[in-house]
């Protein structure tokens, strides 16, 4: 149920916003305004209720300072609405709740609906339409997260392949690398570098680099990674060179560590976990893809945040693991739209990816959308501790009413954990 912009982009969009024009931004077919609320201003606020309730409404929410109410109404009759409240003398104006996008001027913007949806369908690298049109605001709000904080000067480690140094978007704000896995394999200045595909993309996820015209933007955009290679250029890895990994992380000063990987019950790796969040770090995992209630580690351990996974529509995936009992939240993870290698990598072929960007799917997705999150909430004044970042992240969740049996929390929402 959420407004649009956020301060940070262009004043030239609010401005536009204000005097009520059409589409915002780019020319693509996007629904103007957003379904089921309107903005209305009052001479006299004492007069709101009544007015509303002449038209079957009620008193809404303020909107910032602007003395203007965020008003929900039946989907459908936004603009007949505004009209008929405009014509009341007790209304200063009356206007749509309008959709701006895009957001940012990153090329795939508008494919990442995980960030903002539209209810835009989505299309791949090739231009193939792989999703159909979503839900409005099936999102995370990440643009009006924004408008609070970038997460600017937070370090996320993402524990996995590698990130790849010849991705523009995402090799920049990689400010730290080891290995871990059985691969010795170099790349560019001799650093380990990302063969299979994985890490690169949920790297992105976190922190790709936003608003410089190319690519995607990162749900932390002003996060820096700390990409810590603990699978083999074929996807395979080790408890030994998780926890080696986990630790590895702390001592370079992570927040937040992500893992988008599942492994079976392992005492080291639980000691690794716990070592990490007592040391103040907040760990976030995938809570698997199985489809089932079938337990996952490390994110079954109490000490990491577990992810199920959900669609452009605000519905569970179908592929995704979920309990409410250990599954603590979820975010979007179908066809979310990251980075992706500029070289040759295992999953292109296993998978038909496009180099330098396409969709990923799967709680390896969902899973740094939270910790990307994670890491903004360390900048706001919730960000004492890991646990009062994990409690703000989980406790404004949002509870989208099909999916309650499926996660503790509800799926996350970045602008209510930051506001
Ligand atoms: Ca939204
Ligand atoms: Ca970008
Ligand atoms: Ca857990």
């Amino acid at each position: 149920m959420k407004k649009i912009v956020m301060a940070g982009f262009a004043a030239a969009m609010l401005a536009f916003g204000a005097i009520n024009s059409a589409v915002v931004g780019n020319a693509a077919p996007d629904p103007s305004h957003v379904a089921g609320q309107i903005m209305v201003k009052f001479r006299d606020n004492g007069a709101a209720a009544g007015v509303l309730r002449q038209h079957g409404l009620s008193d809404g929410p303020g909107i910032g300072d602007t003395g203007a109410r965020l008003i929900k109404v039946p989907e459908g009759k936004e603009l007949q609405l505004v009209q008929a409240l405009s014509r009341n003398p007790a209304v200063e104006y009356a206007e749509p709740d309008l959709v701006v996008t895009p957001a940012t001027n990153d090329t795939y913007f508008p494919r990442q609906y995980a960030l903002q949806n539209t209810g835009q369908p989505i299309d791949n690298t090739l231009d193939k339409r792989v999703m159909a049109a979503g839900t409005v605001d099936a999102d995370v709000d990440a643009v009006e997260a924004w408008s609070v904080t970038t997460g600017s000067g937070v370090k996320v480690a993402v524990l996995d392949s590698g990130v790849a140094t010849d991705n523009p978007d995402i090799n920049p704000q990689v400010v730290d690398r080891a290995n871990f896995s059985s691969s010795a394999t170099r790349g560019k200045d001799q650093v380990a570098e990302d063969y299979y595909g994985h890490g690169t993309h949920v790297a992105g996820i976190v922190a790709a680099i936003a608003d410089n015209g190319r690519g995607v933007a990162g749900v932390c955009r002003g996060c820096t990674i700390l990409a810590g290679k603990v699978l083999s250029d074929s996807g395979m890895g080790s408890t030994s060179a998780l926890a080696n990994g986990i630790n590895w992380a702390v001592s370079r000063g992570a927040k937040v560590i992500n893992i988008s990987l599942v492994v079976g019950a392992s005492v080291t790796l639980e000691s690794a976990v716990n070592n990490a969040w007592n040391a103040g770090v907040v760990l976030v995992a995938a809570a698997g893809n199985g489809g089932n209630e079938n337990i996952f580690y490390p994110a079954a351990y109490p000490n990491v945040i577990a992810v199920g996974a959900t669609d452009n529509k605000d519905l569970k995936a179908s592929f995704s693991t979920f309990g409410p009992s250990w599954v603590d939240v979820a975010a979007p993870g179908v066809n979310v739209y990251s980075t992706f290698p500029n070289h040759r990598f295992a999953l292109a072929s296993t998978y038909s990816r496009s180099q330098g960007y396409d969709v990923g799917n799967g709680t390896s997705m969902s899973a740094p959308i939270v910790a990307a999150t994670a890491a903004l909430v360390w900048t706001t004044p919730a960000g004492t501790s890991s646990a009062s970042v994990r409690t703000k992240l989980e406790s404004t969740g949002e509870k989208v009413t099909e999916m309650q049996e499926f996660w503790a929390h509800g799926r996350v929402n970045a602008y209510n954990a930051v506001k």
